[in-house]
This record gives C-alpha cells, structure tokens and sequence, in this order.
C-alpha cells in the first residue's frame, strides 16, 4: 500500500491526579499521535515520550523531529507491503526508538484494518484477556496507603509503587503490615547505585515479586552484580532497548524478569523477538506502560495478547489516568482483567471530539 496523507498532531490530556516517579512528578501527558490514511483505511499511532528526557532521551519535540525531518519523507516515497518494510526505513536512523514505534503501530494498525484482523490477531496473540496491575506514583503516604486500598478492591491484579532514596524500605514495610501479602512489586527508574547493596538486600526481605530497574538506566554489568546478592528477581525496563540488549541481559544474570514497552524497543516487530526470546529461556516478561492514551494502551493490551506474557500488566483501565480519552475507554473486568479487542486494527473507535479538544499542534503532510 501506498500513503497518501499524514497527520501529526500533539495531544495533551491531564491526569486525574498528579503522577510522580523518582525522576519528577507531572500533571499531563503529551503525546505525539500518527494518522496515516492509505485509500479508503486509516491506521493511527501513538508516540510514548514525555515531554522531558528523564526516563530516556526522547522527548515530544525530538519524536516530531525525527518523525517530520526523516521518517515521513521516507513514508511517502515507498510502497508498505509488511512491517518489516516499515522497519527497513527506519534503518539509517540511529536509536529514536519510541519515535519508530509511533509509526510502526500506526501501520500495524492499517494492516490488520486491511486485512480486517485484530492487531492482537496479526501479532499471534492468543489470550481474548489479559491480566491487569496498577502503578502508584509516590505521594504523601496516607495518598499512597489510600490508592492501594482503592485499585486492590477494584480487583487489580498486583500493586507496583514508585520508590526513590528516602522512599522504601519504609513504605514498603508499611504496606505489608496494612495489606498482608497482596502480590507488590517496586519500580526505582534507576535512582539506586550498587552502593545501596544493603539497602536493597533489606528490600529483600519483604517477599516483592520483583525490583524493577534499580540501577543506572543503562547498566547491564551491575545489575548482574546486584541480581546475584539477592533473592527477588530483578526486572529490568529502562536498560532493554532492544533483542541485543535483553540477549545480553539474560546471557549475564542482569535480571530473571523483563517489562517490554514497545515504544522503548522501537516497535512491535523487536517486542515480538524479545518475547520469543525470553520464552526460548523460560523468563517471564509483560507489558510496561508509560501512562499511554488509547491507543497506545489498545496496542500494549494487544501486545500483552500474546502467550509469554505471564505476569500482571502495567495496564490498567482508562479511569485510572484519565476522565477523558482520545478512544473509547478500556475498562477493567471484575476479574482483574481487560479484555482484548476483537475488531479489526487496535480494536477501538477514536473519539474524534475529544481529539480535537485536546489537540494543542497538527499538521498535515
Ligand atoms: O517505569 O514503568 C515505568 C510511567 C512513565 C514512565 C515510566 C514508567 C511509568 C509507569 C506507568 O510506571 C505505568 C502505566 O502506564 O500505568
Ligand atoms: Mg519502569
């Protein structure tokens, strides 16, 4: 297929409540969102970087750029038979990830729709469900104690909490002597040095599914050096930019766990070997989230679709960020779960009104 238009547009939706992690605390998010139209179809896409380079370099004017400077011209040239041929334009530009990724999903979108496939379909997901967990930014500890209490009893399925220097072992011990054993896991975005070994051997102590990226965001070596000293598996999210990366992670004992975010990898096709890579070693891995509008999040929960996907998503319903959205709203099953869409392409009508309403830049190529 050939692309006759493209619209980039900027989108800023601001959260129910505020959202901190140990790199900052935002009010919004702001995401670069792809439409491509090909004859009579359409596929859209999202771009997951935030607005400041504090979990990885990207941010919402370095996507634009590369999407406006380099990827689009590249777009309208070719003719798009697979992703693969996506892909293969993308070769030249070196990292710029979640910008590819952007509009590899946009693209994965129109070949399902032509094909008219869920994308969990044409992806070779097999679950009609998948399991839900929450991420709770860190807030004034009653805020905290709160939030738990409220996403636990509307059936999430596992609790993951922010933690920085000076914010956890404390908050940590708090929630098991008030929530018991419920499933927890921390997320440190990388604010820990192999100096803080002690600190994490007490983290140890108190049963955690897993520590997600203590250390540096792109350390492999002293991961390694950590994974060994403890019993909790580490998962590791920033530090997996691509098959490579989670080759070598798995080859050194970096982590026992892996969060595949597809904007972080650069797109579906590289998630998809991670995943089978993983599967070949028996190491679970699921689906991270960067607090995507819907369709990001219908493209997480398609990923999430497949087989190796074992342990509770970071992909909860709409209404746990937002009161309005770019789609219809994703809702989350009694049992813990979203279900998956089984309509043609992401699955999911876009809310043309509330795109335009929270359209703050477009244009069209
Ligand atoms: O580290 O997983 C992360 C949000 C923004 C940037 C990085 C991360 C996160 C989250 C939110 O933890 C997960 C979600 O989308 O619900
Ligand atoms: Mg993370």
């Amino acid at each position: 297929m050939r692309i006759q238009k493209i619209d980039l547009r900027v989108v800023e939706i601001p959260y129910i409540h505020p959202f901190e992690t140990s790199f900052g605390r935002e009010e919004k998010n702001t995401e670069v969102i792809i439409q491509v139209k090909s004859d009579n179809l359409q596929g859209f896409g999202e771009c997951v970087a935030l607005d400041n380079p504090y979990y990885s370099y990207e941010t919402v004017k370095t996507e634009w750029h590369i999407l406006e400077d380099f990827i689009i011209p590249e777009v309208k040239k070719k003719e798009f038979k697979a992703p693969e041929d996506v892909q293969s334009i993308f070769k030249r530009i070196r990292g710029h990830p979640m910008a590819k990724a952007g509009m590899e999903e946009a693209f994965w979108d129109l070949f399902a729709k032509e094909r008219n496939v869920s994308l969990s379909k044409i992806l070779g997901g097999t679950k009609s469900k998948i399991d839900s967990g929450v991420s709770i930014g860190i807030d004034k500890i009653e805020i905290v104690l709160d939030n738990i209490d409220k996403r636990w009893n509307e059936g999430y399925k596992r609790i993951k909490i922010k933690i920085k220097p000076g914010w956890d072992v404390n908050i940590v011990k708090r929630i098991r002597k008030e929530f018991g054993d419920i499933p927890l896991m921390v997320d440190a975005n990388a604010a820990y040095t192999l100096g803080d070994v002690n600190l994490m051997k007490e983290l140890d102590q108190y049963g955690l599914m897993m520590i997600e990226q203590p250390l540096s965001y792109d350390d492999l070596y002293d991961h390694a050096v950590l994974q060994k000293e403890l019993e909790t598996p580490i998962c590791l999210d920033e530090s997996i930019k691509s098959t490579k990366d989670a080759e070598m992670a798995l080859e050194l004992g970096s982590c026992r766990i892996v969060n595949i975010k597809h904007g972080r990898v650069g797109g579906l096709l590289t998630s998809k070997e991670i995943h089978d890579l993983c599967r070949a070693s028996n190491t679970p891995v699921w689906a991270g989230g960067m607090l995507e509008f819907g369709i990001g999040r219908a493209t997480n929960i398609a990923l999430a679709s497949l087989e190796g996907f074992s342990l509770p998503n970071d992909i909860s319903a709409t209404d746990r960020y937002y009161e309005e959205d770019i789609t219809e709203p994703f809702v989350l099953n009694e049992d813990g779960t979203i279900s998956v869409p089984a309509r043609a392409g992401i699955g999911v009508d876009i809310e043309e009104d509330t795109l335009e309403k929270y359209t703050v830049k477009k244009k069209e190529y």
